[in-house]
């Protein structure tokens, strides 16, 4: 961490503005050699001409100066936010180089942070999840997280077990005393461990909040799921024909519902194939509907010919809603839907009922709870790993202590349990994992 990092924040390309960000002991010198102030009052933005030691002008930027205890990485730290021309920028990156920084790994920056204490493991990971959230409930959850409420969860249990470790050590240390171990200490116990199960299970939302939730139209040929599709994006995205058998690979667009987003799947209608080519698109169909979390099925209301059979089977598992399409043509079809199945009619040519779709749909998600609630925190998978081996010793701590009351070995396992809980906010932290983890962010972060 002796050396001074330098990189782009902002993206490359033509901008109005970009930041260029350095870390380290060097940033006070390149202010003198760059900007000729020996004075900086940290935290001020300063309008001035950033000029290389060859006295070239390369730009006139705003530049901040923030002293090691204010900021992002606990190190010495310059922002310059210059034009954002890749000329400027690569000028300005360069400069900075010749004056003894480097370029910044991926992850570098929050990487000094983490280790300059400023955040938690959790946080620096959350960093990324803030940067990278396609949806307003990813974007909340990932927002308390880098508020520091999974590192805050995880000190509560910790204190918790400290607790038992004490209480179990006291019979240990008193063996005459005749302290009776106290049976509600085996019950905090058991209640950390299923609150560690808890917070495993978050982990179940994890894709979903981070692609979409998966939604899969299906029905019988023509009867509008392409056109659906269209309507949900307000694009031509799909081929809509009045021939039957038209979409045979299936197309997945996204588009937002609520705080979340869903990614749509329009697939090859199911019936009877015609061609073996038609077959490999109904069997993908059905596959996809089998894999999905939502399943919309899409009913011509001109053409009865039911609900289909795959479509029953697959809704008893899996949350569902009926569309009935075409209501321009009138609405007189009785059709019959299976209890306990909701039904919007619509029509994708006038966009009638499309919204009440919409809200249906973000109803569903709510109440099949299919997201989580955005007041969760939800564990990565090097979380799981971490929490599972933790709750493996307690577990182990706990069948001890229930079985042949062996509080010299309970003690051992909740002593490894909590060493292993303080691997996800990084107390017992290693080069290898840090590299991994920091390793997923762009340069610059
Ligand atoms: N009148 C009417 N026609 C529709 C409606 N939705 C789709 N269609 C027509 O039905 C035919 C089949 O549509 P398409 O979206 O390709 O059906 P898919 O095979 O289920 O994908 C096309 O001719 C569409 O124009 C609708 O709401 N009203
Ligand atoms: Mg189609």
């Amino acid at each position: 961490m002796d050396d001074t990092i330098v990189a782009l924040a902002t993206p490359l390309g033509c901008s109005a503005i970009a930041k260029v960000r350095a870390s380290g002991p060097l940033c006070l010198d390149i202010i003198k050699t760059a900007f000729s102030r020996t004075e900086v009052e940290p935290r001020h933005a300063y309008l001035d001409n950033f000029v290389t030691p060859q006295n070239e002008i390369v730009d006139q930027v705003i530049f901040l100066f923030f002293d090691a205890s204010h900021s992002y990485t606990g190190q010495d730290s310059l922002e310059i936010d210059c034009h954002g021309n890749p000329i400027i920028i690569t000028k300005i990156t360069d400069t900075l180089c010749d004056l003894g920084c480097r370029i910044a790994n991926p992850g570098e920056f929050t990487r000094r942070a983490f280790l300059n204490r400023r955040l938690d493991l959790c946080q620096a990971e959350a960093v990324l999840d803030v940067i990278h959230a396609k949806s307003e409930r990813a974007l909340a959850i990932a927002q308390r997280q880098l508020g520091g409420v999974l590192g805050h969860k995880i000190s509560e249990i910790s204190s918790t077990l400290i607790r038992v470790l004490a209480a179990i050590e006291a019979c240990l240390d008193f063996p005459d005393e005749e302290i009776v171990f106290d049976q509600n200490i085996y019950q905090i116990a058991l209640k950390v461990s299923q609150d560690l199960r808890r917070f495993i299970d978050t982990n179940f939302y994890k894709n979903s909040l981070e692609n979409g939730i998966n939604m899969v139209i299906v029905g019988r040929p023509n009867a509008g799921k392409s056109s659906l599709l269209n309507a949900l994006l307000n694009i031509d995205r799909a081929i809509v024909s009045p021939e039957p058998g038209t979409t045979r690979d299936f197309i997945s667009e996204t588009i937002k519902a609520g705080p979340d987003i869903i990614k749509i799947y329009d697939t090859a209608g199911i019936r009877p194939p015609k061609s073996s080519l038609e077959k490999i698109g109904i069997d993908k169909t059905i596959e996809l509907a089998s894999n999905c979390d939502l399943i919309l099925l899409v009913l011509d209301i001109t053409t009865p010919d039911g609900i289909l059979d795959e479509f029953k089977q697959l809704s008893i598992k899996k949350p569902s809603l009926v569309v009935l399409n075409k209501i321009d043509l009138g609405d007189g079809l009785a059709v019959e839907i299976p209890p306990g199945i909701e039904s919007v009619k619509i029509s994708t040519k006038t966009g009638h009922g499309l919204d009440s779709l919409r809200l249906a749909l973000a109803r569903i998600i709510t109440e099949k709870n299919l997201m989580p609630s955005e007041d969760e925190f939800i564990v990565n998978s090097r979380h799981v790993q971490i929490l599972s081996k933790a709750k493996t010793y307690l577990d182990l701590a706990i069948h001890r202590l229930a079985q042949s009351n062996d509080l010299e070995l309970a003690a051992s396992d909740l002593r490894l349990g909590l060493e292993t809980l303080g691997e996800i906010t990084g107390k017992y932290d290693n080069e290898n994992m840090l590299d991994e983890l920091f390793g997923q962010f762009c340069i610059g972060k």
